[in-house]
């Protein structure tokens, strides 16, 4: 069973919310790939559109919890759930053990080095959105309580190419540790870890090829350029300053969203024909996968290095100017040289951080994030009421509120 891995902050969720964007607002819809691309260049207005709702309405973050809530929200077997963690995991039973089946694998080092992410301390945070997801949309259709096989293994295949891509992240990043333990490429080597993601990635591209529906594998083979040109992007920068949230949110949407997006799309195709039902699954899971990249910058700022299982201030140190850097040199222009230069010379890290922590820069990512939360539980509230349609809902506001 994936650990519980947030804990509500206390007052988080005490005002009423402002204003939020319209449903058609710059930015917050459209599919992956050019239509994205757009998407992210028409965020300039509206970056100056949350500047503007954030100073008029600081330190607001509510969401209005629970408002789509099916009345009685006990499964067909009676069972009750709080908790949407213990909901999804009802049908992922067995996750880590069945992927380890999929990296069939000879070769004894090998298979340690690709096992080795695959023990029960992540999140699971992708799977479980992936399950839910597959549920609400099956009940939506035709009331079906019954999650496919071929949608049980797009929950694996997304923690799979989640997992190839840490492996692969943590190589670029030079990172030591990731989950409270060393990285594959500390204790391995680069280049048995760039083999080791590689090998991963092979097997997720075996276990979609055997669900053999082609509309599905072009789906998820667009999260692996995705999150390529995502990784592209984050090497880049922008030097004009109006074009750096844009870059951002589109480098946030291709590293993180897509792959939850596409996943959610995916299973909402093997379980219900309706094209208007794909496009709520996915715009659920752009949505919420945004936020919930948000929220991982803003983390980096305001957690420990014990909670996260990997050390923070890390974007910085990179040289990577995230939601809260962006948001904080609006207030404090000084940042822009240091921006430019990446964080480069000795002292900017700090300088900077300490920028951060002085500005709104947190606050107002947050209120972003929130913003894209609030899209979310748009999208997946048009879907039939059930038990697992408001658990996302409840995952909405989770990852608001997750301090790790
Ligand atoms: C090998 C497919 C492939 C891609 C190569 C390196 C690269 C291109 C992409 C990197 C993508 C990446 C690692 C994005 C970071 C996304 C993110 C927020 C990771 C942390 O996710 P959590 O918090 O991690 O869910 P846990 O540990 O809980 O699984």
């Amino acid at each position: 069973m994936a650990s519980r891995w947030w804990r509500w902050r206390p007052g988080s969720s005490r005002k009423p919310a402002a204003r939020s964007p319209e449903p058609g607002s710059p930015g917050l819809a459209g599919p992956p790939g050019p239509r994205a691309a757009a998407d992210a260049r028409l965020q300039i207005p509206y970056f100056n559109l949350v500047k503007h709702l954030t100073s008029a309405c600081p330190n607001v973050y509510s969401l209005s919890r629970f408002h789509h809530t099916t009345p009685d929200s006990k499964t067909h077997s009676g069972e009750k759930y709080t908790d949407p963690f213990k909901l999804g995991w009802r049908d992922l039973k067995g996750l880590y053990e069945d992927i380890r089946k999929e990296l069939l694998i000879s070769t004894s080092e090998l298979k340690e080095m690709s096992e080795y992410y695959f023990d029960g301390k992540g999140k699971a945070f992708r799977p479980i959105i992936v399950a839910l997801m597959a549920r609400a949309c099956n009940i939506h259709h035709n009331n079906s309580r019954h999650v496919q096989a071929s949608q049980r293994t797009i929950a694996l295949i997304a923690e799979m190419i989640h997992t190839a891509s840490l492996v692969h992240d943590d190589i670029i990043d030079d990172a030591s540790s990731r989950r409270g333990k060393h990285t594959v490429n500390k204790i391995w080597g680069e280049k048995k870890a760039v083999l080791a993601g590689d090998l991963i990635l092979s097997a997720a591209s075996i276990a979609l090829a055997r669900i053999g529906n082609t509309t599905v594998i072009s789906i998820l083979t667009q999260v692996i350029e995705d999150l390529v040109r995502g990784e592209f992007l984050q090497l880049g920068s922008k030097e004009n300053e109006n074009e750096r949230f844009a870059h951002y949110l589109e480098k946030t949407f291709k590293k993180t969203a897509s792959l939850i997006a596409n996943s959610c799309k995916a299973v909402s195709v093997l379980g219900c024909p309706d094209p208007v039902v794909h496009e709520i699954a996915y715009q659920y899971g752009k949505n919420i996968g945004i936020a919930f990249q948000l929220i991982d910058d803003v983390l980096d700022f305001t957690s420990c290095s014990d909670q996260m299982g990997k050390p923070t201030s890390a974007d910085l140190k990179l040289g990577l100017a995230t939601g809260p850097v962006l948001f904080a040199s609006q207030q404090f222009p000084e940042m822009n040289a240091m921006i430019l230069r990446r964080f480069s010379l000795p002292g900017d890290v700090d300088r900077a951080r300490q920028y951060v922590l002085q500005s709104d820069g947190v606050q107002q990512t947050t209120y972003l994030a929130q913003q894209y939360c609030h899209k979310a539980i748009r999208e997946i509230s048009k879907l039939r009421p059930s038990p697992e349609r408001d658990a996302l809902i409840q995952l909405s506001e989770i990852v608001l509120t997750r301090d790790k």
